[in-house]
Formats: C-alpha cells, structure tokens, sequence
C-alpha cells in the first residue's frame, strides 16, 4: 500500500517582501505544488493523500483562494485527507467549517475533524490528532494513539505540531512526545506517523518511520528551512505482520527564497557578487536575501547600487538583510580628481569629501552628494 505524506501546504501565504507583481506567482506556485503532486500519486499509484496540518495559512481566507484550492485538491482524483493545524485549526471561525467550504468541498477531500480514527478501508485507518485552537495545551497526538489495539490493522498517525527532541524548552505541553509515538510504533499499534509543522523534509528518531514531510513549496529562506519542496511516498508493505515501511520523496517545489552573504570592497568584490547573481537559474521563482558587508569607495558603492538595482528587476525578490548587512562608504584618495572641475566647484568637491570621511552627522548626505556627482559626471556608474 503506498500513499503521498504532504503537510504545511500554506495556501494563501503572502510574504512581505515579494512584489505585487511577485504575490500572485508565488500562491499560484503553492496550488501548483498540489497539481504537481497529484502527478506523483499517479506516478505511484498512491492510494490517497494525508496532508499533517497547516493546509491553509490562516482560516480567514478570501473566498476566492479557497475555491481555487479546493478545486485544485478535486483535480488530484485520489482521496485527500486534510489535518486541520495550528494555522487552520477547528476554532469558532475555522475555514473547514465555513459556509463557502462545506458547500464547495469536493466529495475526495476528507476533514479529520475529530480526533482519533477514521477508517481509509477494512484494515487502513488514519488516527488523528487535530489541533482545536493556536495554543493546546497537551500533546494531541499522545491522546489519540494511548489505548491503540495492536490488531492487524495497519494504521498511520496524522499529527501537528513540533516533536520534544527537536526544540530546548521540553516543558511545553503541546509538545509531541516521541517516546510515546516509537513505543506504539514498537508494540505494532502504529505503523507511520505522519508529521506537519516543520517546513523542512525530516526523519524524526531511529525508527524511520516518523517524518515531517515538509513544505511542497518553500516558506522561508534557506538558512531556516533548508529542505523544503517535498513530498513523501510512503510504502508499507501489508503482506508483512511487521509493516516494513519504505520512505521515498518526489521534488515538487520550483521556488527558492535564498540568503546570500558577501563581503565587498573593492569592484572585483561587486563583479563577483554580479556573476554570482547572474549565474543563478529561475530568477523570477527565486528570492535573494542579500547581506553584505565592507567598505566601498563611492565609484564602488554606485556600482553595487547598479548591480543591485538591476537584478531586483530580474528576481521575484531581491532584498536586504538588515541584521547581516554593514556596508560603509569612504570616498578613496584622488577619487574626485578626474572630474574636469575646477575653482569654486573644486572647493566645494574637497569640502564633501571630508565631510564624508568624518563621522559627523552629514556624512551620510555629502557621501550621497558625491556618488550624485558621480553618476552625473560619468554615465557609466549609473
Ligand atoms: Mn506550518
């Protein structure tokens, strides 16, 4: 018997810094993902598809991201079994129970709605934990699998929520205990269990049979998450007493959202950080953190400021990151010697030149002023 493990699916995700143009290319390729991994159920003959949590970003969605996507789930033809999480929990104003979702819902798609089990077919069951609220305050998931008979029946556990190896406060009580999820892996009660939470793809313990599927699309930028775009194929072979488990993944994600640090300080450091920018594929599916830091001349910071202006055009995003960036601007010996100026203009160049080299209060504008100056004087800076 095989299935697809998907979780934090997102929908209707916005990210602060993509474009306006970039917003909508981005939650399109979230629905796509869903498309692109009813192409591996097919591939795999997978008998239906569990999603652990977080399907939507949030349960006050417009109403036209929720038909879309739950047209886009009707399209995989399989069944889809949807977790509700800590985004799109089963609170009063839950998405699941909406108006507009109850009466669009395809008859494929399944709510686990309630905690525990909900039989896939005689000898299949999901047990499931579902989150009621942003802030539980036990563990859902060691509720649900307690009293499990071990029985032949092959069962996978759907839960959300983080795992206690994985975070350093362990006194949280919603945490996800493993030792409760591998002792009834270990008596045979359990045969997988299915994780949400984490947007990166991860084996959780020895077992192998307790994952985070991750996120079909990415979320967050590499340094975060570092695996993302997955989906898992689950294997568990029915025949055997011991439900062998066998864990494959299909890539699906076609964004990146990439931090990229660099020192630069001189116009080979600004060349380099180009051909690095340049050589990178999919430009409008990818995000660029940049965090750069060193000292530049001004001829030096107006052609990074170039370089930077033009591949922003040419990226979903191309932005900076505040914390890692430290950028000064010297204007460098002889500099301004070039401009063809003389007398009071002259006067008035050396006059922003020093100021720039304090460290007054109007350095930063006569640093400004200068490469002004420069891009004025020389078109090629600019
Ligand atoms: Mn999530």
């Amino acid at each position: 018997m095989r299935f697809l493990h998907t979780a934090d699916w997102q929908l209707g995700m916005t990210r602060h810094f993509l474009s306006p143009d970039a917003q909508p290319r981005y939650s399109a390729a979230r629905r796509a993902a869903i498309t692109a991994l009813g192409s591996v159920a097919e591939e795999h003959d997978a008998e239906f598809v569990v999603v652990a949590g977080d399907v939507f970003e949030h349960n006050q969605l417009a109403p036209d991201e929720v038909g879309r996507s739950l047209e886009v789930m009707r399209g995989l033809g399989v069944p889809v079994y949807l977790l509700p999480g800590n985004h799109d929990p089963l609170d009063a104003s839950s998405v699941y129970t909406s108006a507009l979702f109850t009466a669009e819902r395809p008859d494929n798609v399944i709510v686990l709605d309630r905690p525990g089990v909900h039989e896939v077919r005689p000898g299949l069951e999901l047990v499931a934990a579902p989150w009621y609220s942003k802030a539980p305050t036990t563990d859902l998931v060691a509720e649900v699998i307690d009293d499990l008979p071990v029985d032949g029946v092959t069962r996978i556990v759907v839960g959300h929520g983080a795992v206690d190896i994985l975070v350093p406060d362990k006194d949280r009580a919603s945490l996800i205990r493993l030792d409760a999820l591998e002792s009834a892996l270990e008596r045979g009660a359990v045969h997988y269990v299915a994780l949400g939470d984490k947007h990166s793809r991860m084996s959780v313990g020895g077992t192998g049979r307790v994952w985070y599927s991750g996120s079909p699309e990415v979320t967050n930028y590499d340094d975060i998450e570092p695996d993302p775009g997955h989906v898992l194929v689950v294997d568990l072979d029915e025949d055997d007493p011991s439900r062998p488990a066998q864990v494959d993944s299909a890539r699906i994600g076609q964004w990146r959202f990439v931090s990229l640090c660099r020192s630069v300080d001189d116009g080979r450091d600004v060349a380099d950080l180009d051909l690095n920018l340049d050589l990178m594929p999919n430009k409008e599916r990818t995000v660029v953190r940049h965090g750069l830091t060193g000292s530049l001349t001004v001829t030096d910071r107006a052609a990074l400021d170039a370089c930077l202006d033009r591949y922003a055009r040419l990226f979903a995003a191309l932005v900076p990151w505040d914390k890692q960036t430290d950028l000064a601007v010297m204007p460098a010996d002889g500099e301004f010697d070039d401009l063809g100026i003389g007398g009071f203009a002259a006067a008035a160049v050396d006059e922003l030149v020093t100021t720039a080299r304090s460290d007054t209060a109007e350095a930063d504008d006569a640093r400004a002023a200068l490469a002004l100056l420069l891009r004025l004087t020389d078109g090629s800076a600019a």
